[in-house]
């Protein structure tokens, strides 16, 4: 059970207000709140810790080495990873794929193909153009039905033995659809190739086990799931993690450096040269640990219970479409009234205090299927109020009339 008003306390931004208006915020998939736990836990390292890691023999250092590693730890239980060192931190979603999609330079060969969905992020297209234009390789798309699913019969027709590597989102940021992703990585390895599922928007609302997934590569922001910015995750299968290069050169990611010849440090400090945020990484940990003493369980079902509510409240507006409207789906609700611009609708709510993302979410394939240049995205986490969602309600009815 979700006890909203506890929750709620957790959370210091959600006292203040906007535009003199209390602060209602649906913009959680473009990035979540952070709760006391997660600021003490940055105030902490700087006030009390605070010194590089992985290399002191001092007490400080080695404090804060262990404070780093125990959210290696933790990842590695709350993603059911077989290894501690299969968890990579890194910089984020966007840097975990450019980690993987990078490694596969050497691995791939001109006219071997890899799939991607039409329901990406950029950061989940982007890097793997990049690959195909050092390559060769030849980028195909699965499609998807107005709904916003995937076109699983297509994927079938899509897999052959040229196939090296799938890459999807586990739950879409522009549509909330989540998609089949263990049906899609059984079929993948069915025909030898790897998969890496890009899990920035699943991550805030369930708990993926990717030894029970048999995923290849899973990747993760902290900043969704109430951690800092700057800090994110990458899974990799031991196997996969050992036969990419290193991404990035640089200290702490070697063995033995001579002017001759380089070796690596062994996994999982391969990949991760330089000094990386240590305040963010161990915030990482507190956030991760505020979310399962909640419970993922009870997450998805007081967001199901926010969505089905909101779906049913905006549908009373006249002229309100729903973009993604997929059997299985997490809080986000994408939308557009009428002909009205969604900037033009975004900035008339913002007066009112609620913040929601308007455009084209960093998706633009699904905003060209669609035809249509943006939509308002209402995202909803499990801090949001069923009264959040009537003060949304009113507000798009008085933007609909100041507008039409
Ligand atoms: N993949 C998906 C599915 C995403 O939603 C995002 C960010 C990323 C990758 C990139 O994550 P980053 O942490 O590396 O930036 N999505 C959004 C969004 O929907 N609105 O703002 C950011």
């Amino acid at each position: 059970m979700i006890d909203i008003q506890k929750i709620r306390a957790d959370f210091p931004i959600l006292k203040t207000t906007v535009n003199g208006k209390p602060l209602v915020y649906l913009d959680n998939a473009a990035t979540s709140q952070k709760p006391q736990v997660v600021i003490d836990s940055i105030v902490n390292y700087y006030s009390t810790i605070n010194s590089n890691i992985h290399r002191g023999v001092h007490t400080l250092s080695q404090k804060a080495t262990d404070a780093y590693e125990e959210t290696r730890i933790k990842l590695q239980h709350h993603f059911n990873a077989n290894k501690n060192y299969e968890i990579i931190l890194t910089a984020g979603t966007t840097h975990s794929i450019n980690i993987v999609a990078t490694g596969f330079t050497s691995l791939l060969k001109k006219g071997d193909e890899i799939i991607v969905s039409t329901m990406e992020h950029h950061s989940n297209i982007v890097p793997w153009q990049m690959l195909c234009e050092r390559t060769g390789a030849i980028l195909k798309v699965i499609p998807m039905n107005f709904e916003g699913e995937l076109l699983m019969d297509a994927y079938d027709n899509l897999l052959s033995n040229k196939t090296k590597l799938v890459f999807v989102n586990h739950v879409s940021n522009a549509l909330g659809t989540i998609n089949p992703i263990k049906e899609i990585i059984d079929k993948a390895h069915q025909v030898g190739a790897a998969v890496l599922i890009d899990g920035a928007q699943s991550c805030p609302h369930l708990k993926p086990d990717v030894q029970a997934l048999d995923v290849d590569f899973y990747v993760a922001s902290a900043h969704k799931l109430c951690g800092p910015t700057g800090v994110g995750v990458l899974y990799g299968k031991e196997d996969w993690l050992n036969k990419l290069p290193p991404y990035q050169g640089g200290g702490e990611m070697i063995k033995q450096v001579t002017f001759e010849k380089t070796t690596y440090a062994d996994l999982p400090y391969k990949f991760e040269a330089g000094t990386p945020n240590i305040a963010g990484g161990i915030a990482f940990g507190a956030a991760i640990d505020y979310m399962n003493e909640i419970g993922f369980d009870n997450i998805a079902k007081y967001e199901d219970e926010l969505l089905n509510y909101a779906t049913k409240k905006l549908l009373q507006i006249e002229g309100l479409k729903i973009y993604g409207t997929a059997k299985n789906k997490t809080s986000v609700i994408s939308f557009n009234i009428g002909d009205i611009h969604p900037f033009d609708i975004g900035s008339i709510i913002d007066k009112l205090g609620i913040a929601v993302r308007t455009g084209h979410h960093c998706a633009q394939p699904i905003m060209a299927f669609y035809n249509i240049p943006g939509t308002v995205r209402a995202s909803f986490s499990f801090y949001n109020t069923f009264e959040e969602v009537d003060i949304l309600y009113d507000a798009l009815v008085r933007a609909k009339t100041m507008l039409s």
